[in-house]
């Protein structure tokens, strides 16, 4: 019998967590690396604001995705992503051509800057339907029987956090169709398939998971979020008739590959 290929064997250990949230973007995208290069991984809720204690020990952040890969402890999406590329060498993230990589990276930071806007813009739209407090909430076992008193706090929460108020969230959407915009012309001027070269990379990811949630793409924390205020749903209808939503919608449907694990443990 052939053995299989040594560094095959280290790709599928299991000693490795992401610790998230649900609803989280960055989270997905994280996740969302992780399957692509094909590595095995348990995902861990941590529960709003108590995820600090976790994340500010293990990796001096404030934020989830965290990862725990044997003794390397990483926070901070794009910090996970450098990390994926220099420990597991097969699938890149990222390309070696210096050219292509620096137009890679500065997509990703394009991305991830939106996702800020997409996050705040939305959570002004939907924060208020009961599904979001479902998709938040449902998933922290010892937390659901007291969804009741914990939606209103979590809501305050989030609107204090992310700042959610109608003059920032007016500013959201403006930054965010801005960043609509530059990035479609960056995906047309590379033929519209890929944002760089001719395969999916952290560009492409960034950009389809940090933007997912305005779509309510299938297969994602934000397939049952259906209930859309007018603004919403003239978003999401331009959105889909563009080349960047249709783009979105495809790429997920042929390249993600979810293992249905948004839900963590
Ligand atoms: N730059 C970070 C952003 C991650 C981020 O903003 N995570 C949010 C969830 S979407 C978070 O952990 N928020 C909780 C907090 O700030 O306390 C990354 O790319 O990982």
């Amino acid at each position: 019998m052939r053995k299989p290929p040594i560094f095959c064997s280290g790709v599928k250990a299991m000693n490795r967590t992401l610790y998230q949230f649900p609803l989280s973007h960055y989270c997905e995208k994280a996740r969302w690396m992780l399957d692509f290069k094909d590595l095995d991984y348990s995902v861990k809720n941590l529960f709003p604001a108590a995820h600090r204690l976790m994340t500010k020990l293990r990796a001096n952040s404030d934020t989830v995705p965290l990862l725990n890969d044997g003794k390397e402890w990483i926070g901070d999406s794009t910090e996970i992503a450098f990390y994926l590329d220099a420990k597991y060498l097969l699938r890149p993230l990222l390309p070696s051509d210096p050219v292509l990589r620096s137009q890679v990276v500065r997509i990703e930071n394009i991305a991830d800057k939106a996702g800020v806007h997409v996050r705040r813009w939305i959570y002004g739209e939907i924060l208020d339907n009961p599904e979001v407090m479902d998709v938040m909430l449902n998933d922290y076992a010892y937390a659901k029987p007291f969804k009741k008193y914990l939606a209103p706090l979590m809501r305050k929460g989030i609107m204090q956090l992310y700042q959610v108020t109608p003059e920032k969230t007016a500013i959201s959407l403006e930054k965010m169709l801005e960043a609509v915009h530059l990035l479609e012309q960056m995906l047309q001027n590379n033929g519209g398939r890929y944002f760089v070269g001719n395969n999916l990379s952290l560009a492409d990811i960034s950009v389809a998971s940090l933007f997912a949630p305005i779509l309510s793409v299938p297969d994602t924390p934000w397939e049952s979020i259906q209930t859309r205020t007018e603004l919403l749903q003239k978003v999401y209808d331009d959105l889909l008739e563009r080349p960047f939503g249709q783009w979105i919608m495809r790429v997920y449907a042929e390249e993600r590959h979810a293992k249905g694990n948004w839900h963590g443990d």
